[in-house]
């Protein structure tokens, strides 16, 4: 047993809580399937892994430089607040476990092997549950079995140890299973048959908002990459220079309200630097890491599509890897990022004043993980079903919802006491919704979240059951069945 432990120890420590090795494991073992000789193999692996790596320092650089800006107007304006981050969130989990159940992470990876094989299982069964895909995004599992956790024992506080994991085992499995599952279509349209689908934490609001978007889509079908603008303003045709100049707008306003000697105090700046040359160098940063994850992508991309036929045709057919929302960064119009950040930055910053003007006993600091993540890949995918003002609607009325569904959920189930909650797209609505459910109708509550998830994809696969499955198994034949009709 000691000895199988350590085996599990060492699998979610190096490769199951580590995306790019998952990923670069996942295409060497599919290109060794798909009999490929063993250096292209190799050299899969090391793109994949690479690429995703070079995704993980953009991404980790947008959050480390901009963060710290956010989460200042906390401390500068003394405001005691839940700051909505996935990384506050589950320092708050984990404070909170050991301080009022004395327990500790370990539960919470054990939950995270239950959840993980659940959805292997959901998609090895596909032909009855129709699920399609495999959650791949290690970190944000974590992070999700993290809050799960709490919000289980919150509904059940005297169940034990084992019924707890296996109960939410079974609906974060699913949860994984069903969320990324809705993501397919989508994403095979927006990346022209990528092979991939979005394992993350707005799955459910990105399936939402496209739905809606269809809704709002102009006679003109305009997207935002068909906005030319003439004469001078023609310079914001470009991507890098429009991201540049928007945020040195948006965080040049951020840094001025927090004052130079805020910033010297804290660290960010020393008394001789230039302050103008700072927030210029700040903003000019944003872009750059911007073009850094877009890098990352366009690396391993490629080879995740071409070697998980591998996986898919021996292991688990039918079926598509899910990953990091980041990922759709480098699909659909190029300004979509930065038009849905600084919408939901609107919709957040809305919502937090309004929750101050009606003295809410939970007060919200907006975190850039899910300012940026959850309302960047709303745009992307809102703008390519619905066009303009669907990529400027959508991310406003998520940043809304973020708020407000983490200020209630947060302060009701008592991690806004503790600083912090995760805030993104789906834990402010599905989970709470959830919650709402277990913690008022009890072990029925349980039951009823499960035919919920379960049911979701039977409705899909009802809509459309001759391409349902053909749409991950050959997307090239799929687009002649749906373009001949
Ligand atoms: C998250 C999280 C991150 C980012 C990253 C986006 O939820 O924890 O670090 O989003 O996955 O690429």
């Amino acid at each position: 047993m000691e000895f199988l432990i350590g085996i599990w120890e060492f699998f979610a420590n190096n490769i199951l809580t580590k995306p790019a090795y998952l990923i670069g494991f996942v295409v060497l073992i599919g290109y060794l399937l798909l009999k490929k000789p063993i250096y292209d193999a190799f050299s899969g692996f090391i793109k994949a892994t690479v690429g995703y790596m070079i995704l993980s320092v953009g991404s980790s650089g947008l959050v480390n430089n901009f963060r710290p800006i956010l989460v200042g107007l906390k401390e500068r304006f003394n405001l005691s607040a839940a700051v909505i981050d996935p990384y506050f969130g589950q320092n708050a989990v984990n404070e909170a476990l050991s301080s009022a159940f004395g327990k500790t992470f370990s539960n919470v990876l054990i939950l995270l092997l239950i959840a993980f094989v659940m959805n292997l299982l959901l998609v090895k069964f596909k032909k009855y549950t129709k699920m399609r895909a495999v959650f791949t995004t290690g970190h944000v599992q974590v992070q999700q079995a993290s809050t799960a956790f709490w919000l289980i024992l919150f509904c059940f506080p005297f169940l034990n140890d084992v019924s707890i994991l296996v109960i939410m085992g079974i609906i974060l499995g699913l949860y994984w299973a069903v969320g990324s599952n809705l993501t397919v279509e989508i994403t095979q349209e927006l990346t022209d048959g990528g092979g991939f689908c979005i394992a993350h934490q707005q799955m459910f609001g990105i399936a939402l908002f496209s739905k809606l978007a269809e809704k709002l889509k102009r006679a003109d079908g305009k997207k935002l990459d068909d906005i030319k603008f003439p004469g001078f303003l023609s310079i914001f045709n470009e991507n890098i220079v429009a991201t540049s100049c928007l945020m040195f707008i948006f965080f040049g306003i951020i840094l001025a309200v927090l004052g130079k000697d805020y910033l010297i105090q804290s660290q960010f700046l020393t008394a001789n630097d230039n302050f103008f040359f700072y927030i210029l160098t700040t903003s000019l940063n944003f872009a750059v890491y911007l073009s850094i994850l877009q890098l990352g992508v366009r690396t391993f991309v490629t080879e995740l599509t071409q070697s998980f036929q591998g996986i898919s045709n021996s292991f688990l057919p039918g079926s598509v890897p899910g990953i990091d929302c980041a990922a759709v960064f480098g699909f659909g119009s190029s300004n979509a990022v930065t038009v849905g950040f600084i919408m939901g930055a609107l919709g957040q910053f809305l919502a937090i004043l309004i929750l101050l003007i009606i003295k809410s006993p939970t007060l919200i600091i907006a975190g850039f993980v899910p300012l940026f993540f959850d309302n960047a890949v709303i745009a992307v995918y809102a703008d390519n079903r619905g066009g303009i003002r669907a990529a400027m609607l959508f991310p406003f009325i998520s940043g809304l919802i973020q708020v407000f569904g983490s200020a209630l959920i947060a302060g009701w189930v008592g991690l806004a006491g503790f600083g912090g909650y995760i805030g993104m797209f789906d834990w402010a609505t599905v989970w709470p919704i959830f919650t709402v459910i277990m913690r008022f109708t009890g072990y029925a509550g349980i039951a009823i979240v499960i035919l919920i998830l379960i049911a979701i994809p039977q409705l899909q696969y009802r809509k459309r059951p001759d391409t349902y499955f053909l749409i991950v198994e050959d997307w090239d034949a799929y687009k002649e069945k749906t373009n001949n009709k």
